[in-house]
């Protein structure tokens, strides 16, 4: 052992360099026959969320052979099969099980998905055959025929399973069970190959020494570069139901989804450059949703009459016409800045297939993409294309499981790919329904005497007054989501979310009045429509007392109307939805 340490160690000291590369810049190749998989794609995705590889699958048996560029963590690797589009739009096929736990894989209660860190260049996998789990055919996973040598067996990358399918598998993952394990393994793990050798993270052998820290869970603005535990990266799999987070709606496994909660972490991607192991970076996706239009036009919920109620022809004209997804940018990796991104969706109907380059950022600091415009930042000349205008029907409605792949390439001339999905897309927007004063008296909105106007049908909007020290009180529905595959209903009323004021067009603007945010706190889990007795949020609003006049602004707050929104965001990760209201100060 002490022998071996000392030639590694002077290998190093002659040619630091080639010994670096030796150890990290490693390619690899997994090559397989894929049975039933046509019209999905196979990703290798890094135990970190990066993604090594990919490859279309277009016949019923094809062979296919994934590339991965130079790394040092091929340890922890999955394959993943999701949808090209077409006809399997939507699907999810989870991941690839690699072998299984006891003697009968039919049914095994632990299966192994990762490959290990001593895998072969060359992982030969040989019949990978789909299983079609969800009645609709839109969920499965695919298992090898015999258990693979290059296969992570240890306890730490086991997968539970229910006769040999992975729990998450199904449900999106999300309904699935308790962690097998919780120890702090990290993107940069203790025993991982490091460089340089013999600084304070990297013993002298080139591994990784001591516990990384991790930041604090969900904390969306932490620094790019932090080290994070590797089960919260988006290749990682909390709650081991064989879904990576990144494709998990229920990321720990609990009652409640990511998106309602407040302890998953903001979704990370860690890589390593093929010299380096390198800390993480953000990759998130979200929609924006907002009914901005005078006379609540366009304004669209579940509960809502007339016009107002969502169904699938007016979600797809309003989400045509107002919806935008966004994309987090990537500005550094291992120490490089990043000097070229490119995005494509995977098998997404409505995105590039191929890369587009993004040439800039948005004023808001990241990618706001148009969907029905086809437009990033805007349709103006601020704008620039990403795909082309496209007109949503009833049947091809972005969903969470959409999935993405981000590519950038670094000023050190290397480039990194990234995938992930939203996990939610929001299909309607919150609707006010009853204001008041004093929390006991109110007055309703009548949205059935509508009127028409160039916006589409609208309503006149009552005078909403409130003195400096009233309290405004308003009834909202809460926005909604599309059911997803093997739920039962058509929407699901969004739970656990963040109600705030929003005041950009105010007299004057004062922005987000996060001290009047809400959180709600009585639906914890989404919940089926229930059209018989909708269930309302109650907001309290002191604008007098906690948004104007008070630090950090300290802006007075002028007589006059100004318009408002009712701001809904997730109480996880990512995106918003609002609708617009006129409120009146008088003083
Ligand atoms: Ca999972
Ligand atoms: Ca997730
Ligand atoms: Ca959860």
């Amino acid at each position: 052992m002490i022998s071996a340490v000392a030639v590694i160690a002077s290998l190093a000291l002659a040619t630091p360099v080639a010994a670096a590369v030796q150890s990290f810049g490693k390619t690899y190749t997994v090559s397989a026959t894929i049975k039933g998989g046509k019209n999905l794609t196979v990703l290798l995705v890094s135990g970190s969320g990066r993604l090594l590889a990919s490859k279309k699958v277009t016949t019923t048996k094809q062979n296919i052979t994934l590339s991965s560029p130079a790394t040092g963590a091929i340890g922890g690797s999955t394959l993943q099969l999701v949808s090209s589009g077409g006809a399997a739009k939507g699907n999810y096929y989870g991941p690839v099980v690699l072998g299984s736990k006891g003697k009968s894989a039919a049914k095994a209660s632990r299966v192994y998905t990762r490959l290990k860190q001593a895998a072969s260049s060359k992982v030969k996998l040989g019949t990978l055959t789909i299983h079609k789990v969800s009645a609709s055919g839109k969920q499965g996973y695919a298992s090898a025929s015999v258990n693979s040598k290059d296969a992570d067996t240890s306890t730490g990358a086991q997968v539970n399973a229910s006769r040999g399918k992975p729990l998450g598998v199904g449900t999106y993952g999300k309904t699935a069970g308790v962690s097998i394990r919780s120890y702090g393994v990290s993107a940069t793990a203790f025993g991982d190959p490091c460089s340089p050798a013999g600084t304070q993270t990297c013993d002298q052998s080139g591994h990784e020494v001591g516990q990384p820290i991790g930041p604090p869970n969900g904390q969306p603005g932490a620094q790019q570069g932090a080290v994070v535990s590797k089960d919260d990266t988006l290749g990682g799999d909390l709650d081991d139901d064989g879904i990576p987070n990144a494709f998990d709606v229920n990321d720990d496994g609990d009652a409640v989804l990511d998106s309602a909660d407040t302890a998953t972490p903001a979704p990370k991607a860690a890589a390593d450059n093929g010299t380096t192991t390198c800390g993480a970076v953000d990759f998130r996706i979200f929609t924006n949703y907002k009914a901005t239009q005078g006379g609540y036009a366009g304004t669209l919920n579940a509960y809502g009459v007339g016009p107002f109620q969502a169904n699938p022809t007016n979600i797809a004209a309003t989400i045509t016409k107002t919806m935008s997804m966004v994309f987090s940018p990537i500005t550094q990796v291992c120490g490089s800045s990043v000097k070229h991104t490119y995005l494509k969706g995977v098998g997404v109907t409505y995105a590039p297939s191929e890369y587009v380059e993004l040439t800039k950022t948005c004023g808001t600091g990241d990618y706001q993409w148009l969907i029905g415009a086809g437009k990033m930042c805007g349709t103006d000349a601020s704008g620039y294309s990403f795909g082309s205008a496209y007109n949503f029907g009833t049947t091809d409605l972005p969903t969470g499981q959409d999935t993405f792949s981000m590519k950038v390439e670094t000023e050190d001339g290397k480039n990194y790919e990234f995938t992930s999905s939203a996990g939610f897309v929001f299909v309607t927007h919150p609707m006010f329904i009853a204001y008041g004063n004093d929390g006991v008296n109110y007055t309703n909105i009548d949205y059935s005497a509508t009127i028409q106007s160039p916006e589409g049908a609208r309503i006149n909007e009552p005078t909403i007054n409130v003195g400096p020290a009233q309290t405004l009180w308003l009834k909202v529905y809460r926005p909604q989501r599309l059911a997803i595959d093997g739920e039962t209903g058509t929407f699901y009323d969004l739970a656990g979310f963040k109600f705030t004021p929003d005041i950009p067009n105010g007299n004057p603007s004062v922005g987000k009045c996060d001290a009047l945010t809400s959180t709600d706190l009585e639906m914890k889990t989404d919940t089926p429509i229930n059209t018989a007795d909708p269930s309302t949020m109650t907001l309290k609003w002191d604008i007098g007392a906690k948004c104007y006049s008070v630090p950090p602004k300290n802006i007075a707050w002028a007589p006059g109307p100004a318009d408002f929104d009712i701001q809904v965001e997730p109480s996880g990760p990512g995106g918003n939805s609002a609708q617009k209201i006129r409120i009146t100060y008088v003083s």
